[in-house]
């Protein structure tokens, strides 16, 4: 094994356990959601909320992260970004999906990679309640709870069942709607499934056959984009799609091309219908 995989399994160890123990902290303070988002403040709109249990799972994570690497970079959603003095930076999501926690709704996870000079080498993404973790590193492939995983192998795009998300600004989000009216009728349907991270693991796993999200921050897909693609799915980033923003679409690679051409028509009939 070379030196860059002996680090990238170093790093996915850390990371596990580092995503196990935020986990637990989340699923024990998971029922006192009311009162959690009752105290959440807003960040860039009254919907993008952050709560005790966002700050108090990502210091879980830098605690086991930085105890045993104190010279790691770390970007992180709730604050505690910093320089380092080494090679890697953690790119952290301590709760990705605070809407569906708050609510008590669908699924949220623990989002953990590392990067090597710019480049994801490893990535973990953890859901407590269903107890799965989702792991890859770099041309070592992607594991769920421990398991090879196998992406779909959809026979076309009508039948295809795509993942999508919404951002936090409505502005945003009637951009990222326009194509919904166009985008329906020509897939099997749609699922907004609330947890970026788990998305991009849902189409490694199987479970989508394609997502696509415009918007995200870098916490909310670097762990999630590495599984999707050791899994064995095609990625694409969009620039200047829709509009000023970058999208991310994951999708097994029988389809990646024609659900890329597909999102861009329905963008354009959007605008020429004035959506
Ligand atoms: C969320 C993502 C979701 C997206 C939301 C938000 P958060 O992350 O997981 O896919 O639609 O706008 O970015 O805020 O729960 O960490």
């Amino acid at each position: 094994m070379s030196t860059t995989e002996d680090l990238a399994t170093e790093l996915v160890e850390i990371a596990t356990t580092a995503a196990i123990q935020a986990g637990a902290l989340l699923a024990e303070m998971a029922p006192r959601r009311l009162d959690l988002r009752a105290m959440a403040s807003a960040k860039s709109s009254i919907t993008d909320l952050v709560t005790a249990a966002d700050i108090d799972s990502e210091a879980a994570v830098l605690e086991i992260v930085l105890g045993a690497r104190p010279d790691d970079a770390i970007m992180a959603e709730e604050g505690s970004s910093r320089p380092g003095t080494s090679s890697v930076t953690w790119v952290i999501d301590p709760l990705d999906g605070t809407t569906n926690f708050v609510y008590g709704y669908g699924e949220f996870a623990v989002s953990i990679a590392a990067k090597v000079d710019d480049v994801v080498v490893a990535g973990v993404v953890h859901n407590p309640i269903a107890k799965e973790t989702f792991a890859a590193t770099l041309g070592g492939g992607a594991t769920r709870n421990g398991q090879a995983m196998t992406p779909s192998d959809p026979s076309s795009l009508a039948s295809s069942l795509v993942g999508t998300g919404f951002g936090y600004l409505s502005e945003a989000r009637a951009d990222q709607a326009r194509i919904l009216p166009y985008l329906v009728p020509a897939i099997r349907d749609i699922r907004r499934g609330g947890c970026a991270s788990l998305d991009c693991c849902g189409v490694g796993a199987g479970r989508l056959d394609g997502y696509f999200e415009a918007g995200l921050k870098p916490w909310d897909f670097a762990a999630g984009l590495l599984v999707a693609t050791e899994a064995g799915c095609g990625s694409r980033s969009l620039e200047n799609f829709p509009g000023r923003s970058t999208t991310l679409v994951i999708a097994s690679s029988d389809i990646l091309d024609s659900l890329v051409n597909l999102l861009i028509e329905c963008d354009a009939k959007g605008r020429l219908e004035g959506h």
